[in-house]
């Protein structure tokens, strides 16, 4: 079983499905027909017109067309038509759902991560990153690194997929894990949906988002210290004075959304949720110093190729500790009730408080701890060894 990274559907491998590869090159083929599923999907009036879809009974690698009698190897989805990656088809993938309230810093966070993974983050690891399709080589860069890295602008808030789709970024992750006498290669497809904070918070919440979280492997909760009221004294004064216009916005409380997914989680699933969950302070850049130092959080990983356990287990009860102060404990016992494996993390994706609602901070983006969410899930999901020293 797979679970279609661009509808979430849940495919039995024997019914993935293919499309006739159409005439090319003066090669006879199928004419192309109005594509109904992947209108649908893309909620586009008119259906794209493509060459037919058609099931056979063992689905391989590639498969000869009924109507042409041409081999194609363009599997798809059968249920959004949409095509799925050789890779993902080969290696395990896992969904990652990355959910927070509106401003939470979603988007800005998925732009870094995937930047430093990359770069710093994987080369350190032995983990490379590569896009398993041209969209999300295409998205990433006009959506995330563009605007941030290029021009040096904040994100815009994502708009709600009613206005459009929007197509999941689909990474292949491999990593090379040197052993003492041989190394081993593993794989993972990993998918990040950016959901828009504002789709969260609706009671009806899309089929889309639904299936979605169903599909997750694990879930990312990026929590605003802004949007925390018990956070304010810890601000640093520039951030102290931006925090304010949250207050109004009710829809900005990060334990609704929290309790809302958490509630859709629930309904496939009854006692303590295995489904783990990261939850993470974003922009804790905001923080005054004062709070940070002689921190856990404050000191920044070793780059030691493996989780660093004792670092989690400090870091996570930082952060526990952060949130008591904060009068928020609430946030921690809720999910100390509903998950069986979840863990608190602080992190930044900027670095620094933007100086104003549009642009990067003059001393450019120095993300910190930004990989640690997901260093902690590749090591439940058994590709990344953890040791206590
Ligand atoms: N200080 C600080 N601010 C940040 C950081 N990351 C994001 N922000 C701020 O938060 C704003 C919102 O970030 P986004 O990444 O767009 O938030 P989002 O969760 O994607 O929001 P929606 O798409 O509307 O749901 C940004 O414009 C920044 O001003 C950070 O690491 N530090
Ligand atoms: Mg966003
Ligand atoms: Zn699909
Ligand atoms: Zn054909």
């Amino acid at each position: 079983m797979i679970s279609c990274p661009y509808c979430f559907a849940k495919v039995a491998r024997r019914r993935i499905a293919f499309r006739c590869m159409g005439k090319s090159n003066r090669m006879p083929g199928c004419d192309p027909v109005p594509d109904e599923a992947m209108g649908a999907l893309r909620g586009d009036a008119t259906a794209p017109v493509l060459p037919p879809v058609f099931a056979v009974r063992k689905p391989g690698r590639r498969a000869v067309c009924p109507g042409c009698s041409r081999e194609t190897g363009w599997r798809v989805c059968p249920s959004c038509h949409s095509r799925l990656p050789a890779e993902y088809c080969a290696n395990p993938g896992k969904i990652v759902a990355l959910v927070g309230a509106k401003g939470a810093g979603k988007s800005t966070y998925i732009a870094v991560l995937i930047h430093e993974l990359m770069n710093r983050v994987g080369e350190e690891l032995d983990v490379s990153l590569v896009a398993c399709d041209d969209r999300t080589i295409e998205r990433y860069k006009q959506d995330f690194a563009r605007p941030l890295y290029g021009e040096r602008t904040l994100l815009v808030s994502t708009q709600s997929a009613e206005a459009g789709p929007r197509d999941p970024l689909v990474y292949l992750l491999t990593r090379t894990a040197r052993g003492r006498f041989r190394s081993r290669v593993e794989s993972l497809t990993l998918v990040l949906f950016d959901t828009a904070g504002e789709d969260l918070r609706h009671r009806d919440m899309s089929e889309l988002h639904l299936r979605y979280l169903g599909a997750a492997d694990a879930v990312i909760f990026l929590l605003d210290p802004l949007g925390l009221p018990g956070a304010h004294k810890a601000l640093e004064g520039a951030a102290r004075e931006r925090s304010g216009a949250l207050d109004d916005d009710l829809m900005s409380d990060p334990m609704d959304v929290i309790t809302r997914v958490t509630e859709l989680l629930r309904s496939k699933d009854r006692g303590p949720l295995t489904v783990p969950v990261a939850v993470a302070l974003s922009k804790i850049d905001v923080l005054r110093p004062a709070m940070a130092r002689q921190s856990a959080l404050h000191r920044a990983r070793d780059p030691i190729r493996a989780l660093d356990l004792d670092d989690r287990d400090a870091v996570h009860e930082q952060i526990r500790g952060l949130l008591d102060e904060w009068q928020e404990s609430r946030i921690d016992r809720y999910l100390g009730q509903q998950y069986a494996h979840y863990a608190l993390f602080g992190l930044s994706a900027l670095g620094a408080i933007p100086p104003d609602e549009k642009t990067v901070s003059p001393s450019g983006i120095r993300p910190y701890r930004v990989e640690d969410p997901l260093l902690w899930l590749l090591y439940r999901f058994k590709i990344l060894d953890g040791i206590r020293r």
